[in-house]
């Protein structure tokens, strides 16, 4: 929760400022169509979007918060970093609009509305992988993930520790930001992680949560899992 409410006036020359420095700003986004199908027209900031029926598609509040070994980097912009959308960096470099747990840190976020299960991935994990340059890699740090409804129950996705880590979040790089258009609850463009609740037998799901698995040596702020933000592809209202 924002601690500061700027009067009217401040919130004024505030959006004009982003609307100056939005426009001056050449998008950065991939080439080709597939980067703009899936983009809000409008551009529209975080807070807009939704899903067709209106419900809010981002984490709201974090309700569990326990960093392991080496966490650090990202907690003094806690919990709103992330909450809200992703701000994905691409193929090339990991995104910094994270939350480190550390090695065997663990989060749980509740969802601005339930997720619910309909055809295909029902929620996206952002994480900050990104391509090893001069390699094929990914350098992953992988998450296990987990939904409940009531906070009490869990449902866990197995997450397979060898390549190519099915299961896992922290695999994919991450694309959608509020620099792009692209669509952060569209899978296909977003990047990150995609979870279908039907795997776990789930139709509906309030809190999600990710446990680091790493194995590395931590490296202190920055261990382990790097949390951007976990975006509902169905959300009901
Ligand atoms: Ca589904
Ligand atoms: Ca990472």
């Amino acid at each position: 929760m924002r601690t500061q409410q700027p009067g009217t006036a401040a919130l004024t020359a505030l959006f004009a400022l982003a609307s100056l420095s939005l426009g001056a700003c050449a998008p950065s986004v991939p080439t080709g169509d597939a980067a703009f199908e899936g983009g809000s027209p409008d551009g529209s900031s975080s807070d807009a979007v939704a899903t067709e029926s209106g419900a809010a598609v981002f984490g709201q509040r974090v309700v569990e918060f326990s960093p392991g070994e080496g966490a650090g980097f990202g907690q003094s912009r806690m919990p709103d970093i992330v909450l809200g959308r992703p701000e994905g960096a691409g193929d090339m470099r990991g995104g910094t609009h994270v939350v480190s747990l550390g090695r065997g840190g663990r989060i749980c976020l509740e969802m601005a509305a339930p997720i619910v299960d309909r055809e295909g991935a029902d929620f996206i994990v952002f994480e900050n992988g990104f391509i090893v340059a001069g390699s094929p890699e990914v350098f992953v740090e992988l998450g296990e993930v987990s939904v409940s409804e009531d906070g009490a129950r869990f449902a866990t996705f197995a997450c397979d520790t060898r390549a190519p880590y099915r299961g896992c979040a922290g695999v994919n790089p991450v694309y959608a930001s509020s620099t792009n258009t692209l669509d952060p609850t569209d899978p296909r463009y977003a990047g990150g992680d995609a979870f279908d609740l039907a795997t776990v037998g789930v139709g509906r799901a309030r809190i999600v949560c990710v446990r680091d698995l790493s194995t590395r040596e931590p490296t202190p702020p920055s261990s382990g899992f790097d949390l951007d933000a976990i975006a509902s592809v169905h959300a009901d209202r």
